[in-house]
């Protein structure tokens, strides 16, 4: 089929732009995602779709309706019932993990540049997304989609209708360019984007701010190393720096030339460059430059100008050495879908079309292609893979579902999965690119991405001994060296405040923050203690503890009171621990209650607690159930949302029950909302979004609704039960 895009581009999202009959997801060995179209009837009838595929497409599942519910835990079940209908052949779950909206820019700009084909069903349905996702009054994209349009998402976005063959008239583009020119026109964009815009050639390298590689060639032990930063945000510089040296842009052509023109309102021959580079749309700015920070520009500025050629050589040469380990260490996939596309241009650059690394870059990309309801999707990472299946995993055990005949097999399943997924060995690379060890741990998604998470492991570690050690015949797939291994990564990980990071030890020193060049993210410099991860490890180590109490057992004790100590110092004076993870202060008070319950912290007991379960209780609304919206994780307090969210609702009454709150009104309440929200099949309908990063980016965490609702169910099932017969 020969691609028009003045014919072919659909009129709007709604219409839909490919057979979705075709569409068919398919599994790395390690569980990485590949969503094919099948070309021909006799492919499909051969690989008819199964429930996975539909349900992700958004299509009818044919499920039956199932017994309408009675308790709580007839609810649980129904929902487990339908879930495991979506469990995949290897044992996880797979989903979408969409939300930010400046990441199909690098996808598409990145390819774009880098000469490297996308299909054509994949071209329309990206189209498509973008069509769904741009805001419908105002016009432009967001920085995420439930967010307010901003030059950001926009100006990027526009770019990605235009290369994929949109025409300016459009009227998506039309709205889009009008809603962009009154915030300021692409000058105004955050610096991100200014980068993605020089990379196509739309933008002048002389409105970048520098990116000095030369950071790289200091002694490791400098306090503002870029080893010590964030790993994400060091992932993301090192290609951005080495582009930007190289002051790399696409060819001009008829596209850029008119690109140039519809981006701005102003002339685009006529711009003073070095004028814009701290030019921002009040619209974009989260997080504002320190006067520290303009201050360094300055001083970078005049550098940039008689900087000294043999070091710059020597810092690009580490720069590069660094891309190419990375991109070996990850399987091409590196940290992060941003890092991917930027280290993708480097290699292309460096080694050309023809080489291995373009092959390989190019399988890795579409682990990050998600095909969804409406339309095709870049995800945040290659999936969320052993983050729903620990989940999941613990939910089963703590309701009683696991010991069900009929969830027996789906359950060996997801512990099978569990084991391929933990990582065996460190990196090849690991010591030299400044990696933290991996060898025991579990990262967020595969096993290939590779990066050990702190939560992540303990996630991981609870499923596999919830599973193998209380779980009447189940298999012990995975030894207990092990399980040590996993204990040993996790002990590593406390920093001196005595809570857990995300990726690594704190590094770096507070005051890095005023160097946060990203004017869109919030605490993006250094790692930081989070009430979240914190939990995940303790409540790991503590049940490690239980089932092994020799092995490293004083330092395990060691760690959980520090812990709880440093916890009780991140508690709120309104009561609730703030999330950087999830929306928000809902979900980080579920763990940080979890954790104080370890210690035999209860609304009874302490007074942290109980002022916890008030704080929560006074949020409950008239419905029974809690509604945060994602502003509260960047205004830093309580934002109610409009609606009533049921997976927070779940994670309130999870907190309540391991605070073993005395009434039991609450949970009861919390408990009808959820069911209410519960359809006939046995599965809840999509809600607002439900996580966040950096305070500024809402992320899609989708299969919580089946984890946290199922999850809480089947506790609160037993909880009453308990707390009627006066036992709880
Ligand atoms: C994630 C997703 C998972 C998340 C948790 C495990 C939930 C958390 O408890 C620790 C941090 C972690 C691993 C995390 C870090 C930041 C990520 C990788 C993301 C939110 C997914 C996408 C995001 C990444 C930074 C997106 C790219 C954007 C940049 C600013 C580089």
């Amino acid at each position: 089929m020969a691609y028009d895009p003045l014919t072919d581009v659909p009129q709007s999202g709604k219409t839909s732009v490919t057979d979705y009959s075709r569409w068919r997801l398919s599994l790395t060995e390690d569980g990485g995602h590949l969503w094919n179209y099948l070309k021909t009837d006799e492919e499909c009838e051969k690989q008819p779709q199964t429930v996975l595929d539909k349900y992700w497409l958004g299509l009818p599942t044919g499920l039956p309706a199932l017994p309408q519910p009675k308790t709580p835990l007839d609810a649980a079940r129904n929902g487990y019932t339908f879930y495991k209908h979506l469990q995949a052949e290897d044992g996880h779950w797979p989903g979408e993990y969409g939300g930010p909206m400046f990441l199909l820019p690098g996808l598409v700009i990145g390819s774009y540049v880098a000469g490297m084909p996308f299909k054509l069903e994949e071209k329309r349905e990206i189209i498509r997304y973008l069509m769904n996702t741009a805001n419908p009054e105002e016009g432009g994209w967001g920085i995420h989609t439930e967010g307010h349009p901003t030059v950001f998402g926009t100006a990027l976005n526009y770019c990605v209708m235009r290369i994929l063959g949109v025409s300016a008239d459009h009227p998506i583009l039309a709205k889009a360019r009008v809603k962009l020119h009154k915030m300021g026109g692409a000058c105004a964009i955050p610096s991100w984007g200014k980068f993605w815009l020089s990379i196509l050639n739309v933008y002048d390298w002389d409105g970048n701010h520098p990116v000095p590689p030369e950071l790289w060639v200091l002694p490791d032990w400098i306090p503002f190393h870029p080893h010590r930063w964030w790993i994400h945000t060091r992932t993301v510089y090192i290609p951005m720096s080495f582009l930007y040296c190289h002051r790399f842009k696409a060819e001009e052509n008829e596209l850029i030339l008119s690109l140039r023109e519809e981006l701005y309102p102003q002339n685009y021959y006529k711009i003073d460059w070095p004028a814009q580079r701290n030019n921002i749309a009040a619209e974009d700015l989260y997080s504002p430059h320190t006067k520290v920070l303009d201050a360094l520009y300055a001083i970078l500025g005049v550098y940039e100008n008689c900087h000294i050629p043999p070091l710059r050589r020597a810092a690009l040469k580490k720069c590069y050495d660094l891309i190419v380990k990375e991109d070996e260490n990850t399987g091409y996939q590196t940290l992060g879908p941003v890092s991917k596309m930027m280290n993708l241009i480097a290699r292309v650059y460096v080694e050309g079309r023809d080489s291995e690394a373009y092959k390989l870059h190019m399988q890795a990309r579409q682990d990050f292609m998600w095909i969804g309801e409406i339309g095709m999707m870049m995800c945040g990472t290659n999936g969320s893979q052993l983050w729903d299946i620990g989940f999941i995993s613990q939910a089963l055990v703590e309701t009683g579902l696991a010991t069900e005949e009929e969830n027996h097999e789906s359950l060996v399943k997801a512990l099978e999965w569990l084991d391929v997924c933990q990582i065996k060995d460190n990196p090849r690379h690991f010591e030299v690119s400044y990696r933290h060890p991996t060898k025991g741990a579990w990262p967020f998604s595969t096993r290939t991405q590779g990066y050990t998470v702190s939560d992540c492991t303990g996630e991981g570690l609870k499923a596999v001994l919830y599973i193998q050690n209380h779980v009447k015949n189940a298999p012990k797939l995975i030894s207990e060296r092990r399980l040590k291994d996993a204990v040993d990564i996790l002990l590593g990980m406390q920093n001196p405040d005595g809570g857990f990071a995300s990726y690594e030890l704190i590094r770096g020193p507070k005051w890095l923050e005023y160097l946060n060049p990203a004017e869109v993210f919030g605490n993006i410099m250094t790692e930081y203690s989070y009430p979240e991860c914190t939990t995940s490890v303790i409540t790991a180590l503590s049940i490690f503890r239980k089932d092994y109490p020799d092995y490293r057992s004083g330092e395990i004790d060691r760690i959980i009171r520090s812990s709880v100590d440093f916890l009780h110092r991140a508690q709120k004076p309104e009561g609730g621990w703030f999330g950087s993870w999830g929306i928000c202060y809902t979900y980080a008070t579920q763990f940080a209650l979890e954790s104080l319950s370890l210690v035999g912290e209860t609304y009874a007991t302490s007074e942290y607690v109980k002022r916890a379960c008030d704080f929560l209780v006074s949020k409950q609304r008239e419905d029974g159930g809690w509604g945060e919206s994602y502003k509260a994780c960047e205004v830093h307090h309580w934002v109610e949302h409009k609606d009533t969210q049921s997976i927070q609702t779940s994670w309130a009454a999870m907190a309540l029950m391991y605070a073993q709150y005395p009434d039991p009104e609450p949970i009861e309440r919390a408990v009808r909302l959820v069911m209410s929200r519960q359809l006939a099949d046995g599965s809840w309908p999509q809600e607002a979004i439900e996580g966040i990063f950096n305070k500024n980016v809402a992320i899609a965490y989708p299969n919580f609704k089946f984890s946290f609702n199922i999850w809480m169910l089947g506790r609160a099932h037993r909880y009453l039960e308990n707390l009627k017969a006066g036992t709880a």
